[in-house]
Order: structure tokens, then sequence, then C-alpha cells
């Protein structure tokens, strides 16, 4: 492909599957993400066959965020596909009883974090005239479940400001894709259950879930199809995953 790719995200689940799968020859990566030292084993594994740099990177930092491409090495400054993946949900309370640090949490991650690493790399895209943003969304922005309230708003967030960017860039050789995966194994409900494993195994038990690298797979085909082709969304569930009926409650006959 011979593209310079940056990961956001890329310490786990799917930004690390990205990473592998992103690792041929002639690609250079960028792999962002708190855990540097997690990066860097994966790294280490990966440095033969690619050109990897990473970044100790929170994307709530918006003076870091401001500050990566200067601090880039020259030969990774010019980014063709970004990969906006790092986000989280924390915890399934309903509203009323949701942690509020939680929500600003997810509101500064999955938005603000996002939206500040579209305008750190997009100018440099435009000016280059060539380039690829994948926003990372989920099921969670179109259906809403209890407990799922901001983290499904943020995500909410991700397609219509992927549609807004798509529009933005239009004449532009610049790509713009939201991928909404489903279910997927990752360290996603450990972080959600806040390191509780078991809550977060029986978030998968007797299911057979998306794996990371089910969806790094799906990344890597939307960025491979012809230049003149994008895909502007995407809805992958596990085939073990689908819709079910509005729920009613029916202990409210007498108001
Ligand atoms: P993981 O928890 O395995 O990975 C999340 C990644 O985001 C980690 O690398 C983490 O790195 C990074 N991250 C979190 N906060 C920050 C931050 N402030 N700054 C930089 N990086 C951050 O989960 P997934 O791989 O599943 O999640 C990836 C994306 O996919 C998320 O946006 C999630 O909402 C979305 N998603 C997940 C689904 C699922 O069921 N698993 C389904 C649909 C969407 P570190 O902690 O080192 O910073
Ligand atoms: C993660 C998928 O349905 O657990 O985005 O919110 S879900």
């Amino acid at each position: 492909m011979n593209k310079t790719i940056l990961i956001t995200g890329a310490s786990s689940g799917f930004g690390e599957a990205c990473a592998r799968i992103f690792a041929t020859e002639g690609n250079s990566l960028i792999l962002a993400a708190r855990s540097l030292a997690q990066l860097e084993a994966t790294a280490a594994e990966l440095t033969q066959a690619t050109a990897v740099h990473c970044i100790k990177l929170d994307v709530t930092d918006s003076e870091a965020v401001n500050q990566l491409i200067k601090q880039l090495p020259e030969a990774f400054k010019k980014i063709d596909i970004l990969i906006n993946n790092a986000g989280l949900a924390l915890g399934l309370e309903p509203a009323h009883e949701a942690n509020l640090d939680d929500w600003e949490t997810m509101i500064d991650t999955n938005i603000k974090g996002l939206v500040r690493m579209t305008r750190a790399v997009l100018p440099g895209m435009v000016e280059r005239n060539l380039g690829h943003i994948i926003n990372i969304g989920s099921i969670a922005g179109s259906w809403p479940y209890p407990g799922g309230n901001v983290y499904g708003s943020t995500k909410a967030f991700v397609q219509q400001f992927s549609r807004s960017l798509r529009s933005d860039v239009l004449g532009k050789h610049i790509r713009v894709s939201n991928i909404d995966p489903g279910l997927a194994d990752t360290n996603f409900s450990t972080v959600r259950m806040k390191g509780d494993s078991n809550k977060a195994d029986q978030v998968y038990s007797g299911t057979q879930p998306l794996s990371a690298e089910d969806i790094a797979e799906i990344i890597f085909w939307v960025t491979s199809v012809p230049a003149h082709v994008n895909i502007n969304t995407l809805v992958v569930m596990p085939t073990c995953q689908a819709w079910g009926p509005l729920l009613v409650n029916r202990e409210m006959a007498d108001g």
C-alpha cells in the first residue's frame, strides 16, 4: 500500500488488530494510546515488516493532540489514513444514577478526542489532496439500550460527524468511512465494568462475538477498495446478534 497510517487506541482490541493487519511492507504505522509499553510491545513484533512509530497520547489532552504532527519524525508526517478508534464506555447505570465523571470522560474521549484528532490531521490531507479517515462508531449510536445513554450518544455523534466530514471534503481525493461494530470481544467490557472481569465475561457468555481481527479485516478492506469508491457506513454485528422489539412496560395501566 505504501501508506502512512495513524491508529488511535492501538494498544488493545480493534486498534492493535489494525496495527497487525496494516503492518505490511511499505506501510508506516503510527501507533497512539496512553499505554506506551503496550504499543512498544506490539511494535517490537512488527518492525521487521514495517516502520513503526509509537506515541504515548491521551486524546483528551488537546495540547498534546495539537502538537502531534509537529512532533512526528519527518518520515511519518504525511498521514494517508487516520483510524479514529480510541474510545470507551464507562458504566451501565440508568441516566439518573450514572456517574457524571464517567459521562464526561466518554464525551471527552469519544467525541472531543475524535474531533481533535480529525482537526489535527485533516488539513495535511487537504493540502496533499489525499487521505482516508475511518471513524469507529458503534451500533449503540443507532439503537439505544438501557444504560447506554451517553455512550450511545457519543457514537451517534460519530456517525453524523462522519457524514458531515464527507460533505466538507467533497471534490477532494479524501474518503471518510464510519464503521459501526456490534458485540465484539475486546477489552471494551472490562473497561466498561471497571475491571470486573466476571461481569465483562457475562457480556460474551454463550455468544460467538466479533473478534478484533474481524473488524480489522473489514477496516483493511474499506481502505483497499478503488480510490473512487467511498464506503460511507458499515454496520457489523456477529451472526448471534440482531434487533429486538421495543420494550413495553406492562405495569403502568393505572397511570
Ligand atoms: P479496547 O478497550 O480493547 O481498546 C480501546 C483503546 O482505546 C485502547 O487502546 C485504549 O488505550 C484506547 N483509549 C481509551 N481512552 C483513550 C484516550 N483517552 N486516549 C488515547 N487512547 C485511548 O476496546 P475496543 O477495541 O473494543 O474499542 C475500540 C473502539 O471500538 C472504541 O471506540 C469503542 O467504543 C468501539 N466499539 C467497541 C465495540 C465492542 O463491543 N468491543 C463495539 C463497537 C464499537 P489506552 O487505554 O492505552 O489509552
Ligand atoms: C459497543 C457495542 O452494544 O455494547 O459499542 O454498546 S454495545
